[in-house]
């Protein structure tokens, strides 16, 4: 090894340490390559499996090739946060990354000194979590964090499939690590227990009938013939996830910003105001969803779940001035009558 490689393995030691110090539980390097996945989401936007997610379909060559999101790229570095709790026993599930304070502030906040650390060695960075221009998941398996599962999320071998992803792009030339392999095998457990059928096979999912994008991204009427489907979810879905037999060593994450928060009863939320909105959900990622999607989602809930004793909070919405809001309590009532 010549004394130049020698420096960069020693320089990429002391990142993992100082990520590792910032709470990220885990870090792996990637070159900045078109991931071999890219032609499958191409497939993905054609086919239209982003839903109303229009965004996923603009500025495709940058969000599949890093070298266009920063001059000069050299690696890519991948960093994972653990965010594992058991859940709050509750009518309405709220999945386990929205039940406490937005991670992406904390997240955002741990990439910027992270970043500091990579300019004092005279890194140009470009950081993202969630929302940037990147492929996260195939990024973490080329750096070797985890694999892409059946159900298209990453699993970590010690974290499970609760683990949050951030990208840093840099001109710092660092050794990459190896690939993970998939070690999903002849499992298929993930894609049973998806309620809705959105996992379409194995690696293939169709966000239209996702839960996770029905009760967060998508603005408007649930589809009917999907409602009955969304169960108990009032805001996005742990479903196939929780199921994966990966998570037997998942231990609980130590950030007190994850822990959950308490939220009313779905027939409570009915009665919210944008100011009880506003004041409740600060600073929580559920507030995605606005005022009108989350009684929307509630209606769904009750009226899949729901009893006489909530039949009146049911009527009140019934005339609620927002039509997605009437339209769906209007659907909940019928489904309760049908059960009385
Ligand atoms: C859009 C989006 C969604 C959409 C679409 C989901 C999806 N699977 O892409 C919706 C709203 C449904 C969603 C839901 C969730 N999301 Co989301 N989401 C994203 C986002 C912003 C982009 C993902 C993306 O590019 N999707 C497009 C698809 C086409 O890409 P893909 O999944 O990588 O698909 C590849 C493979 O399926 C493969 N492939 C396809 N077909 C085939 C066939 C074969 C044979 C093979 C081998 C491969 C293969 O090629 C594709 C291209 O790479 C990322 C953040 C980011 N910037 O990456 C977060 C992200 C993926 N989401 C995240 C989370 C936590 C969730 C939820 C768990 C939240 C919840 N509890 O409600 C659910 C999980 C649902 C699920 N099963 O995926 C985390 C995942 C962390 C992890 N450990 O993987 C991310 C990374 C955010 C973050 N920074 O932490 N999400
Ligand atoms: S998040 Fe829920 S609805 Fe979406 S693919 Fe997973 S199990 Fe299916
Ligand atoms: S549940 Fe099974 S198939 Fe699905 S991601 Fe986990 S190991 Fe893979």
């Amino acid at each position: 090894m010549s004394k130049g490689q020698q420096n960069d393995v020693s320089l990429k030691d002391s990142l993992r340490e100082a990520a590792l110090s910032l709470g990220f539980c885990a870090f792996g390097v990637c070159a900045p390559s078109v991931p071999v996945t890219a032609a499958r989401y191409r497939e993905w936007i054609e086919q239209g499996e982003q839903g109303g997610m229009d965004w996923m379909a603009r500025d495709l060559e940058r969000r599949l090739d890093p070298t266009q999101v920063l001059k000069g790229v050299k690696s890519v570095i991948s960093l994972g946060l653990n965010y594992y709790q058991p859940k709050p026993e509750r009518r309405g599930e709220v999945a386990a990354y929205a039940l406490g304070g937005d991670y992406h502030k904390l997240f955002n906040s741990r990439l910027k000194q992270f970043c500091e650390i990579l300019r004092s060695h005279g890194g140009e960075n470009r950081p993202y979590a969630d929302t940037g221009p990147i492929l996260e998941k195939p990024t973490a398996q080329l750096a070797g964090l985890g694999w892409q599962g059946k159900h298209t999320n990453l699993v970590h071998e010690k974290f499970g499939n609760w683990l949050f992803l951030g990208t840093v792009l840099t001109t710092l030339d660092l050794p990459p690590d190896a690939p993970a392999k998939d070690r999903c095998g002849s499992c298929h457990r993930c894609i049973d227990a998806c309620p809705t059928g959105a996992i379409t096979g194995p690696y293939r999912m169709d966000a239209r009938r996702c839960i996770s994008y029905l009760t967060i991204e998508h603005r408007g009427a649930i589809p009917l013939e999907l409602r009955a489907l969304v169960g108990g979810h009032l805001y996005g879905c742990d479903d196939c996830i929780a199921a994966c037999p990966w998570n037997r060593w998942a231990v609980a994450t130590k950030e007190e910003r994850f822990s959950p928060r308490p939220l009313p009863d779905p027939v409570v939320l009915l009665g919210w105001t944008q100011e009880d909105f506003d004041r409740e959900l600060a600073g929580m990622a559920m507030r995605r969803t606005k005022l009108q999607g989350l009684k929307r989602n509630a209606c769904i809930v009750l009226g899949n779940t729901g009893a006489v004793g909530d039949v009146p909070a049911l009527e009140v919405a019934a005339l609620d001035e927002d039509e997605v809001v009437a339209e769906a309590a209007q659907w909940a009532l019928g489904q309760i009558r049908a059960r009385l």
